[in-house]
């Protein structure tokens, strides 16, 4: 851990240890503490064939399997961030923030996937768009993998192929040498319990490969390896003179027991155990390896199914030890709350959903956004961060995602209601529970290309016309009120309760 993130450690540590009694809501966000708002490529940067840009999953998901799409479109343009970064860049000197969390495009920058062959075009463009934010004092925070894989190493299988960890491995060392220099904060891999599922069945992700109950695990032991790899590299090749710190970012809904048994309590830890621990107990826990209930789960329920080895792979002793603590920070992604209820394991289906043994559901009272997935549940955030705390021995999290959906406008009163509401239960849980978080990510900057929803969607902070073809961007009332925040480091009184 460098000093940088140390010294977060000492003064949150310090801000929870002074805390006397007083009213929760008038809590401060503690100096220090950052602000920041987060993109990813696909999503943002349009461009997709430009200036020797290769193709993507995504790419390709879009343009021939256009019926995954809600709205049949595509991030062919994008909010054309690629053509407008200081516009983007105007944006953030206008909010305010200490950071920008946005994503590298892997086949902008190696358009086949492979190393043997550099896009200069790509190099150019973030290195403009990183020179552009420090001169502006915000902090790059980057994101190695968001979600868009070069195509040509999908078809050699695709994370669930080993050999992508090496691959992998050689695409963040371009990063590490190129732009290490002025980055000091990475994230290898956004959301692995997500685009793993890219490997499980064809609704949710790109490459929508129907592999129940095999592929997401043989994809997520790939990706573990290769986040290992990239920090491993950075460890010994780059630490001493760039100084930085290398994390992941994981996402976690809090599981909230439909009824107060035991049994609703064990399926909402196997919840949190497979969704989150399936990455989390590898990196951050004290022994490594997959979560014992996760093992002692897919194993049993392989045997039973008649399988002769366990669907899910296994690590050698060797490999627990090489994975095991290889991050210095924890990225968390966090969104909403399920209620979950227990439910029995079907013999006949070899499925991850079926091996977790849960129902899940949402509670009718908790206010709807656009997303059929997303209720505004503020009090769950503060849960998810105290197991986070207990589980993993109190590391440094960032909270590298939070947002709300709406589908169109820019009196956006619902989402500044969530917002507020998770802010305040970070307040709580950083002083009444003394959870280590040294700064929040509100996604997104600006509306952008959602995955299989498309464009009827929106996450923003700032509203983008995608019918002109200049991508108007306008700040929304949400942009305005978090600006206030982030520059009070408070919730403005008139919010609180
Ligand atoms: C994040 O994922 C992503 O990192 C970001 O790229 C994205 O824009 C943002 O969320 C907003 O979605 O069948 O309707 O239940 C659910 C958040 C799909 C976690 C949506 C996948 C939430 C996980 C599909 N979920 N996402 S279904």
């Amino acid at each position: 851990m460098s000093g940088r993130t140390l010294s977060f450690l000492v003064l949150v540590a310090a801000v929870c240890g002074a805390r006397v009694p007083t009213n929760s809501s008038n809590y401060t966000f503690p100096d220090g503490f950052k602000f920041g708002v987060a993109t990813a490529s696909y999503q943002v940067e349009g461009a997709w064939n430009k200036d020797g840009k290769g193709h993507s999953i995504w790419d390709y998901q879009t343009h021939n399997e256009t019926y995954l799409i809600a709205d049949g479109s595509n991030g062919d343009d994008a909010c054309d961030s690629y053509h407008m970064l200081e516009k983007d860049v105007a944006l953030l000197k206008n909010l305010g923030v200490d950071f920008y969390r946005f994503s590298f495009s892997w086949s902008r920058l190696l358009p086949s996937g492979h190393i043997n062959a550099v896009n200069n075009a790509g190099i150019d463009y973030y290195n403009g768009l990183i020179d552009a934010l420090l001169r502006e004092g915000i902090e790059p925070l980057a994101t190695i993998y968001h979600w868009d894989l070069p195509q040509q190493l999908q078809d050699l299988g695709g994370w669930p192929n080993p050999v992508l960890a090496d691959y992998f491995e050689d695409y963040a060392r371009l990063l590490f040498e190129n732009f290490g220099d002025r980055i000091k904060m990475w994230i290898t891999f956004n959301e692995p319990s997500v685009f793993t599922n890219g490997y499980e069945s064809n609704i949710n992700h790109a490459p929508s490969i129907e592999a129940p109950g095999f592929g997401k695990y043989l994809a997520s032991h790939t990706v573990l390896k290769a986040h290992a790899q990239a920090y491993h590299l950075y460890n010994n090749m780059f630490r001493e003179t760039q100084k930085g710190n290398v994390g992941i970012t994981l996402t976690i809904d809090w599981c909230e027991p439909k009824e107060e048994t035991e049994h609703h309590l064990a399926a909402c830890e196997r919840f949190q155990q497979f969704e989150m621990g399936l990455y989390g107990n590898p990196i951050f826990s004290e022994e490594g390896d997959y979560p014992e209930i996760v093992k002692t789960r897919v194993d049993n329920i392989s045997e039973a199914q008649g399988f002769r080895r366990s669907r899910l792979p296994k690590f050698t002793q060797d490999e627990i030890e090489y994975i095991r603590g290889t991050a210095d920070f924890f990225g968390l992604n966090h969104y909403t709350t399920q209620l979950g209820t227990p439910s029995t394991v079907i013999d006949s289906q070899p499925s991850y959903r079926n091996d977790i043994g849960i129902h899940t559901e949402y509670d009718e009272s908790w206010p709807e956004s656009a997303s059929s997935w997303l209720r505004d549940v503020p009090w769950g955030f503060r849960k998810i961060l105290v197991s986070l705390k207990q589980r993993y021995g109190n590391p440094p999290i960032i909270i590298t995602e939070n947002g709300f959906s709406d589908r169109e406008g820019h009196e956006d009163d619902s989402r500044i209601h969530y917002h507020i509401g998770y802010l305040t239960e970070l307040l709580k849980a950083l002083h009444e529970d003394g959870v280590n978080v040294f700064g929040y990510t509100a996604w997104s900057l600006m509306d952008n290309f959602e995955w299989n929803q498309g464009y009827t969607e929106r996450f923003g902070l700032h509203y983008v016309n995608f019918t002109d073809p200049e991508r108007p961007r306008t700040i929304k009332k949400s942009g305005k009120i978090f600006k206030e925040i982030v520059a009070t480091r408070e919730i403005p009184e008139r919010f609180r309760k």
